[in-house]
């Protein structure tokens, strides 16, 4: 399945068509979450498709949904910009960023330079960086493009290889371990436990993928999470903090 969303990116991109700046006002993805009145920092993700669970959610409003996360106390919000796979779009990043006052992370493949200046254009205040889909090389080569513009990056990894080749280069000062494996959509909470001991000391480890209730977040923050991503947990719900009691 990742080989088949990057080959479509890699079509994209002969297409891509810069946008003129907006935005570019920067806030701190890191501050936002290392200051989280919950026990743990809370970026909450809006998405309304993704390719293993399909429409998440039919009557899709990112913008009230950003807001209410805002209300409800989250640390930062994460906006899907794919179009095909998870039926996001660019526009829904600057739309959020013009009502609510939290960090934004733009979610997608980022794989080449262009698409970090588009991000850097439509106002993303930090951007996903995919170990499993990029050379360390390059990953590093695209971080530093990334803060050059004043942006953060989330470095996610699912593997422990992938985190050593990385961490040969340089230290992500925020690493995600995304619980689900984007090869076969598989999803445990075990991946975060397992690869925690890996995490540089310094960096700031968010459990990505598979968080569904208070118990979770319990349990990768006792293996060391300081933030975590949901997505899908909150997207389904009408209340969605109540569903979580974090
Ligand atoms: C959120 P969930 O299971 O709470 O909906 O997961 C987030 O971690 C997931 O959307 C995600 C993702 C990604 C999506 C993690 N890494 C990379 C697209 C690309």
């Amino acid at each position: 399945m990742l080989d088949q969303i990057l080959q479509h990116k890699r079509q994209e991109l002969d297409t891509l068509e810069l946008p003129p700046y907006e935005n570019v006002e920067r806030r701190s993805l890191y501050e936002a979450l290392k200051n989280s009145h919950f026990p743990v920092g809370l970026i909450a993700e809006i998405k309304k498709a993704s390719p293993s669970k399909g429409v998440i959610q039919e009557n899709f409003r990112p913008v009230e949904t950003a807001t209410f996360y805002e209300r409800a106390g989250a640390s930062a919000i994460s906006v899907l910009t794919d179009q095909r796979f998870f039926q996001g779009h660019r526009q829904y990043i600057s739309d959020v960023k013009k009502h609510v006052r939290l960090p934004i992370l733009r979610k997608d493949f980022i794989i080449e330079e262009e698409q970090v200046e588009e991000s850097a254009r439509i106002g993303a205040d930090a951007i996903l960086l995919i170990g499993e889909a990029l050379e360390a090389s390059k990953l590093h080569e695209l971080y530093n493009s990334a803060r050059e513009k004043g942006m953060e990056a989330l470095v996610e990894v699912h593997s422990e290889e992938v985190l050593a080749n990385i961490l040969k280069h340089f230290e992500p000062v925020i690493v995600g371990v995304n619980n689900r494996d984007l090869t076969t959509f598989e999803t445990s909470l075990d991946q975060t436990e397992r690869m925690a001991s890996y995490i540089p000391d310094n960096s700031l480890l968010v459990s990505e993928s598979g968080i569904f209730t208070r118990e979770d977040i319990l349990r990768v923050k006792r293996a060391g999470a300081e933030a975590v991503l949901i997505g899908e947990a909150l997207m389904r719900h009408e209340n969605p903090m109540e569903q979580i009691d974090i």
